[in-house]
Order: C-alpha cells, then sequence, then structure tokens
C-alpha cells in the first residue's frame, strides 16, 4: 500500500467519527462548547470550550460567524487593584501536539462583538475556528446562560475557611 493509500484510509477511519458529538479536522477536537449572552438587549456574547489538539503543534489564530460582526479571541488580564480586564489577543492561542487547551470563564475566551441578533437559550450558534495549520474548523455551539463556571474556576475564588457544614441559610 502507498503512503497516499494509507492516508486515505486513515482520512476514512476518522470521517466514520464524523457523527461524535464533537468537530474533527486534522487532529483538533473541540468539546464542551457553549455560548453565554449577558441579556435580551445584549451587543456581545462568549464562548467557551475545551480544544485537544492530537495533531502537530499548532496555534488556534482567529475565529468567525454569522451571528455577529467581529469574533476575537479575548483572554482576561490582572490589571492591578483587583481589576480583570478583557484583551484581544492578536497572536492566538499556541496549542502544542497532544495538549488541551481550555477555554473558560475568567481566562481565555472567544468574543463574539455586534451580535446581528441575540441568540436565546438553547439556540445552536456556528462558530469556525482558523487554526494555522490545521485550517477552519466549524463548530455548533449551543448557547447556555445557566451553566455554572468551570470547577477550575469555583477553586480560585473558594474561601475553604469561610465554608459552613450548616447549609440552612
Ligand atoms: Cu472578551
Amino acid at each position: 500500500m502507498t503512503q497516499k493509500n494509507l492516508l486515505a484510509v486513515a482520512s476514512a477511519a476518522f470521517l466514520s467519527l464524523a457523527s461524535a458529538p464533537f468537530a474533527f479536522a486534522q487532529g483538533i477536537t473541540v468539546e464542551d462548547a457553549y455560548l453565554r449572552v449577558s441579556g435580551a438587549m445584549a451587543t456581545s456574547a462568549a464562548a467557551f470550550m475545551v480544544i485537544e489538539n492530537h495533531g502537530e503543534d499548532d496555534r488556534l489564530i482567529g475565529a468567525s460567524s454569522d451571528i455577529a460582526k467581529k469574533v476575537e479571541l479575548h483572554t482576561h488580564v490582572d490589571a492591578g487593584n483587583g481589576v480583570v480586564e478583557m484583551k484581544h489577543v492578536e497572536d492566538g492561542f499556541a496549542i502544542p501536539k497532544g495538549e488541551t487547551h481550555a477555554l473558560i470563564r475568567g481566562g481565555d475566551h472567544v468574543m463574539f462583538m455586534g451580535l446581528n441578533k441575540v441568540p436565546k437559550e438553547g439556540d445552536i450558534v456556528h462558530l469556525t475556528l482558523t487554526f494555522e495549520k490545521a485550517g477552519d474548523v466549524t463548530v455548533d455551539v449551543p448557547v447556555d446562560n445557566e451553566r455554572a463556571p468551570e470547577a477550575a474556576m469555583d477553586h480560585s475564588k473558594m474561601d475553604h475557611s469561610k465554608q459552613d457544614v450548616d447549609s440552612s441559610n
């Protein structure tokens, strides 16, 4: 079997996984994606997800969606005095081979700016992520405004010294 045929067989095997609940392209998988919209009059929204790179070293360099005029890769930076600001990350997020990059509340996220329409709870929004090597990966992102912050975030905010076993309050 030639190398080309081997690749064709490998691609076919991967394509057969297409019904699995995640996006797949060139070794990139996206899982547990959701979008948060701040309210009915919102002009922006933010998407969170877990990106896994099973391919070569790569970088998420851009994003787009038909529901927003502009979609940017953002992160949060500590501006001092307890102020945390959002910042546009021009270079995107490096995702080395074999690694997972989580977009979480209070951390890296995909920012939708200038919403053409405000999606409702449960709506599915199409988001295209552009990777330097893997190219475009389109993800179905459900609107989930009820979602609690990720566990990792909860822990950093949690003050264990004030925990009380009394849950009557
Ligand atoms: Cu943002």
